[in-house]
């Protein structure tokens, strides 16, 4: 049976046994027995019910109050899907649809209203232990995520993460969390995507709106390594060694094709993948530790070119780097789309910013089919090739896909949805059977259109349309449901979706 196996059915035991019936034998495109199918929900992207039962304020609730114009057409997460109230209904949906584990956040603010660990709101703790104890009823495994962005607004005023406090403050946290929910919680994600909250809120648009990437964006970087490594130890101490969960770190990672086959390209693309992800895969994922060590170079020579002390990326001490190196069970892989990389026209120009020190020009092909976000162009090819990419720099480390999905606008018929599940779920077979990529389960992002962050409600990712207009945020299936159930049921793909077209 092999480590995989042990990994896959300590992750959950329900499906395991289940799953053998429904292989069907005679296909070709089938995931291994064993294989896990979900879908994704953040908490302030589908809960709603902000100043309810005792929640308190966390910096999205802030930023979208106080800065409405940044935020397509004004809009916010007050009510979102209102999955504080319609929670049964989502269970519902996730029944239908057959998935084996439901992959959602958990609101730091409701759990704790101040951030702090010495006041604990009762009723939040109730929400997550019902929706948890009805998952487990329906023999849907819980997976779960600490923290999808939505930080206690009390923290951030106290410096967010950039403060080195935020390390033992995330731990005190990750204490509460295990101790309500260790036990019917077997999956645990300490962050999802730290590249995106470090650098697009302390260094771009998003909240909690911070000014530079290449200060307050390291700043985070560093302290939410140190947190994890934290945490991950914390979990296995608790457990004395002998736990049957699992718990590992959501890294977003698009795949960073070199621009031509030149060999400046060639490198520029490899220096990306190194600034985007090697941020924190490098001091969790690979044998030696530490940053990335073209990161450390370039962001020195930078830092000391610019005249400062000392470099702008600070130092993990010994204790930290060891603590940090290998402190995970799985990789967490949120993958969306594909880039292009080549060596930035100017980058010794302007202010200290991330993008500067990493000297990357980020593009896509104009030809690649779209979604209706600016960011996602449809490249499935991209999916094996990142794939591979982490088994070779990584050691070939357990991979849960945590996040794959597409936007589209309204509407429950959505064929090209179905068409890029399928063709994204194509390359990630062969990842698997050709490749030898060790990924146990994939997550479709999302289960129901929800807040988009600062593009509002105008991206939608569900399975599932939700109606904002409807006082109970009605929820639709959409065609790309009925299709990703049939997978979630057999582990196959299903011959007679194939050969829509994904056309603009
Ligand atoms: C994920 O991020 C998030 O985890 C999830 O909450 C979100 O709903 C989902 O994707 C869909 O977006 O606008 O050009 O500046 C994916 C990684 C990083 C993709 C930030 C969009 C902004 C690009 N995201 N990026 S741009």
């Amino acid at each position: 049976m092999g480590e995989f196996w042990k990994i896959v059915s300590a992750f959950c035991v329900c499906w395991y046994s289940v799953n053998a019936a429904h292989v069907a034998e005679k296909s070709g495109a089938c995931f291994p027995p064993g294989f896990a199918f979900g879908v994704a929900t953040a908490s302030y992207q589908v809960e709603g019910a902000w100043n309810v039962s005792g929640k308190g304020e966390n910096i999205w609730d802030r930023y979208t109050h106080e800065h409405p114009e940044r935020v397509f057409d004004h809009q916010n997460g007050d009510v979102a899907a209102d999955s504080y109230h319609q929670w049964k209904e989502d269970v519902g949906l996730l029944k239908q649809l057959g998935v084996n584990f439901y992959r959602f956040s958990i609101s730091w603010s409701r759990i704790l209203p101040t951030g702090f660990s010495n006041e604990i709101n009762e009723e939040g703790v109730k929400y997550y232990q019902d929706l948890i104890t009805e998952l487990k009823r329906n023999h849907i495994a819980p997976v779960v995520t600490m923290y999808h962005w939505d930080l206690p607004q009390p923290l951030q005023d106290l410096g967010g993460w950039t403060n080195p406090m935020m390390a033992d403050y995330f731990l005190d946290y990750a204490t509460v969390l295990f101790d309500n929910f260790d036990g019917p919680v077997k999956m645990w994600i300490t962050f999802n995507e730290p590249l995106s909250f470090c650098h697009d809120g302390y260094g771009g648009d998003d909240a909690p709106g911070g000014r530079s990437s290449g200060f307050e964006a390291y700043l985070c970087g560093h302290n939410v390594l140190r947190a994890h490594g934290k945490v991950y130890t914390l979990y296995r101490a608790r457990k004395n060694g002998t736990s049957k969960g699992l718990i590992g770190i959501t890294l977003d990672m698009s795949w960073i094709e070199p621009e031509t086959t030149s060999k400046e390209d060639k490198q520029a693309a490899e220096t990306a993948r190194q600034f985007m992800f090697g941020w924190f895969a490098h001091p969790i994922f690979s044998a030696e530790g530490d940053y990335p060590p073209i990161m450390r170079k370039r962001i020195d020579a930078k830092s000391r070119h610019q005249n400062f002390a000392r470099s702008r990326l600070p130092h993990l001490t010994p204790d930290e780097i060891r603590n940090i190196r290998g402190s995970f069970d799985f990789l967490g892989l949120n993958h969306y789309t594909t880039y292009l990389g080549s060596p930035a026209d100017n980058p010794d120009s302007g202010e200290p910013s991330f993008a500067d020190d990493m000297g990357v020009r980020i593009t896509q092909k104009p030809d690649w089919p779209r979604s209706n976000s600016t960011w996602l162009r449809v490249v499935p090819w991209g999916f094996r090739r990142i794939l591979n990419w982490i088994k070779k720099t990584y050691n070939n480390p357990q991979i849960v896909v945590t996040e794959n999905g597409i936007s589209l606008g309204p509407g429950v018929h959505d064929p090209k949805r179905v068409n890029y599940i399928e063709s994204y779920l194509r390359a990630l077979l062969d990842a698997i059977l050709k490749d030898k990529c060790r990924v146990f389960g994939y997550t479709y992002w999302s289960l129901i259109d929800n807040f988009e962050w600062m593009r509002g409600y105008s991206e939608r990712f569900g399975l599932y349309e939700v109606d904002y207009e409807s006082p109970n945020r009605t929820r639709t299936a959409r065609l790309s449901a009925s299709y990703y159930s049939q997978i979630a049921n057999t582990r196959c793909l299903p011959d007679n979706y194939v050969g829509y077209t994904i056309t603009d």
